[in-house]
């Protein structure tokens, strides 16, 4: 098991750790739960039956359904390895990953993001009216995964790409593999993707068992902390938005990681507005305790001439100073007068 402080370690070590297994057994990305991602790695677990379909075959390669059962992730060697319990149905439905390390990033994917995977990014983004696929208030993602299988024999196939917060990032296929067998390895990024898709435990369909607790089969991928452009200066915490998607990149599920509130399969992915479901559809691999989920903005204090989040006579004294100029302005009207005057003395003290 890895403690919070050895998670801390390896974060910290970063460029050197990437070569490093000096914090212990890495998981094994086959599609199979390791004990190092267990317990205090178990991050999210389903609370939905799922409307996807429940697999019932136990076949490593073919599956019936496609469900979330549960999250578990771990840092080890500069690595982030992900394991999520559950089933991804062998007819093309996509497994839709979202990370949010590092400020900026986006929100609401707009419409020109990389095109990978048939524009799957862009499928779910803006279509030029505001609309984009909109995650919670305090996730803006920074990187994607996707992966999916399908075919006879059954293959798998998976793509990535930054989430930018203009826009405009790198993406690419990195390859394919065969569920239960053989998992993608690609060697340019470091990144692996594996499935073992013989779950039949976990939720059910329709009315049947709605927890995911205890499956250890399924979606298991490692993705170097560099290529998600990990910043521990900025943002500590990981976060992860998953879920299970249609073949086109086109029909949410209600297979959330979180879990959404009781509801069914969403739907037209660029009208999700996770914000307005209740709680977070996003689970938080804790690195810092302290961190607030939301990032801090500090606030707006125009006339704080000198940022000292202060606003006294040294403020008063610039602003006085650059009367009939734009030296003391507050409201963007390139002058300095009596309304600035006003604003800061009506400002005036810590600003808040
Ligand atoms: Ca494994
Ligand atoms: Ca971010
Ligand atoms: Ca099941
Ligand atoms: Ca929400």
């Amino acid at each position: 098991m890895l403690t919070r402080i050895s998670i801390v370690a390896a974060l910290t070590v970063v460029p050197c750790a990437l070569v490093s297994s000096a914090f212990g057994q890495a998981p094994v990305v086959d599609g199979t739960l390791d004990a190092i991602y267990v317990p205090a790695n178990d991050l999210a677990v389903q609370a939905l039956t799922t409307g996807f379909g429940n697999s019932t075959l136990g076949l490593v390669d073919v599956a019936n359904g496609s469900e979330l059962d549960g999250l578990h992730a771990v840092v080890n060697g500069g690595v982030l390895y992900l394991f999520f319990g559950g089933n991804l149905e062998s007819n093309f439905n996509k497994m839709e990953v979202f990370i949010d390390c590092r400020s900026g990033g986006q929100n609401r994917l707009p419409g020109n993001n990389p095109d990978v995977d048939f524009n799957a990014l862009n499928r779910m983004g803006d279509d030029g009216s505001g609309n984009g696929l909109t995650f919670d208030t305090c996730f803006s993602a920074d990187f994607y995964l996707t992966t999916t299988c399908g075919g006879t024999p059954v293959a798998m196939y998976a793509n990535l790409a930054q989430l930018l917060t203009e826009g405009g990032g790198i993406g690419s296929y990195i390859g394919t593999g065969t569920p239960g067998s053989v998992p993608i390895d690609n060697v340019k990024y470091g990144v692996k993707v594996a499935i073992n898709n013989s779950n039949i435990a976990g939720v059910d369909g329709d009315g049947g068992n709605a927890s995911g607790a205890g499956v250890t089969t399924g979606i298991e991928m490692s993705i170097p902390l560099i290529l998600l452009g990990y910043d521990a200066t900025t943002q500590k915490n990981i976060k992860i938005c998953a879920a299970i998607n249609g073949g086109g990149h086109d029909y949410l599920s209600n297979q959330f990681l979180a879990p959404l509130a009781p509801m069914g399969n969403l739907g037209e992915p660029r009208s999700v507005n996770l914000s307005t479901v209740e709680g977070n559809q996003y689970a938080v691999l804790v690195v810092d305790a302290n961190e607030p989920d939301c990032p801090v903005v500090p606030p707006a204090c125009p006339p704080d001439f000198n940022g000292d989040q202060l606003i006294d006579g040294s403020d008063l004294a610039a602003l006085l100073s650059g009367w009939g100029t734009a030296a003391g302005d507050t409201n963007g009207d390139q002058t300095t007068d009596g309304s600035d005057l006003a604003t800061l003395l009506s400002a005036w003290g810590p600003c808040v």
